[in-house]
């Protein structure tokens, strides 16, 4: 029996008026949709669960399966340009190169910074986070755990993993949890994201999550979170590079696991949750203290700034989070697809002096 949607259509219909910033809203095409199979439309219409219950979305859809952006290639392509202003047949290419000097920020007079480069990678077999069930997610759990036992034995990555799942035999306590999270090590719960939430993406919480972090902290991979992993290198240094080189190094022992294999495209690269993250599916970020910026409290300035020079400005707790008192800013490229893992680095590296010559031309 085909599902009645009449009342979903209904509402796109009034968004498309009332949410002009909402991508996926703006680039659904009810005569397109009507051509879909049954099946296919209500598969779509999941991939935009989040967007529909939450019109203050920007971006508002979530694939749910790894072959959601070449299925729905009409309205994936439109998301993808107008959200990363790429031509609709735009095809990513991967850089691992790295930068071909060292980058010191103590060359621009600063101290050692906090520096986090993340990536997101999705298993090719398992459908994405907001279509997972409680057995998928368990499964991914499981699947990691050989890989955590191998990296816990390099003496590189040595560390531990902590589990969220109820009665695992790596169960953390709440209290570890919390810190954990306010060490910037582990993710907040996922069910207080409204659009995570509605998406799917928090289902089942927190059954299938945790995080293995390595001994010196410096080595973190989430699993079961907006994607199902986000592998990480974090640590407060003056080389950007250094990290870099890192996580290069860490995710090609990862990636030599015979268990994993990850869902990529040759047109869109590493395949996401968000179609924001997709391609080189990376965040390349550092804390940076911009005090008269940021001077009132306000990041206002600092974002318009950040975005002449394609970053973004979050809060010192990540996306949707305040900056920090001192006026420390969380400050990242912008760009995740059609632009390589070398070119974000440089980006940073280039954005980061802009961001410090422009907190300091306010007070001279
Ligand atoms: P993501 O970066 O994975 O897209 P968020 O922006 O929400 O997600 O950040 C996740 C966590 O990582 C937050 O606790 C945030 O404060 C932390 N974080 C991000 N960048 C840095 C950084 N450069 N130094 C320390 N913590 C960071
Ligand atoms: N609230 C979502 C955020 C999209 C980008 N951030 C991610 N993927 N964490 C929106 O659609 O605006």
């Amino acid at each position: 029996m085909a599902t009645d949607h009449t009342e979903t259509l209904a509402r796109l219909a009034n968004l498309k008026a009332s949410a002009p910033q909402n991508i996926a809203v703006q680039a659904f095409d009810q005569q397109w949709f009507e051509t879909l199979p049954a099946t296919d439309q209500d598969r779509i219409l999941a991939c935009l669960a989040s967007g529909l219950a939450n019109p203050d979305s920007e971006m508002g859809c979530y694939a749910g399966h790894a072959d959601d952006y070449d299925r729905f290639k009409t309205f994936f392509s439109d998301v993808l340009s107008h959200h990363h202003k790429t031509p609709s047949d735009a095809v990513h290419r991967s850089d691992w190169a790295g930068p071909s000097a060292p980058m010191d920020v103590t060359a621009l007079g600063l101290p050692p910074l906090s520096v986090r480069i993340r990536v997101g990678r999705n298993l090719a077999d398992l459908p994405l986070p907001s279509a997972m069930g409680a057995k998928d997610r368990q499964a991914l759990e499981d699947r990691m755990q050989p890989v955590f036992t191998a990296l816990a034995a390099d003496p590189q990555f040595g560390g531990g993993y902590h589990s969220l799942t109820p009665g695992h035999k790596a169960e953390t306590s709440r209290d570890t949890y919390h810190s954990l999270i306010d060490r910037h090590l582990m993710f907040r719960p996922l069910d207080t994201d409204p659009y995570l939430t509605a998406a799917g993406i928090a289902g089942n919480w927190p059954v299938g999550r945790g995080a293995y972090v390595s001994h010196d902290q410096t080595v973190i991979i989430w699993v079961g979170e907006e994607d199902h992993l986000r592998i990480m290198v974090m640590d407060r240094t003056t080389r950007l590079d250094q990290i870099f080189t890192r996580l290069r190094g860490l995710l090609d022992r990862i990636e030599a696991q015979p268990v994993l294999e990850f869902a990529t495209s040759a047109r869109f690269g590493n395949i996401t949750s968000c179609p924001t993250n997709l391609g080189t599916a990376m965040r390349a970020s550092v804390h940076l203290a911009l005090p008269n910026l940021t001077r009132g409290g306000s990041d206002k300035t600092a974002k318009q700034i950040a975005r002449a020079h394609g970053l973004s400005v979050r809060g010192m707790g990540g996306e949707h989070t305040a900056i920090g008192n001192d006026g420390t800013v969380d400050l990242s490229p912008s760009a995740r697809f059609c632009i390589t893992e070398t070119e974000i680095l440089i980006r940073l590296w280039t954005g980061i002096q802009a961001l410090k010559e422009a907190d300091q031309a306010v007070i001279d």
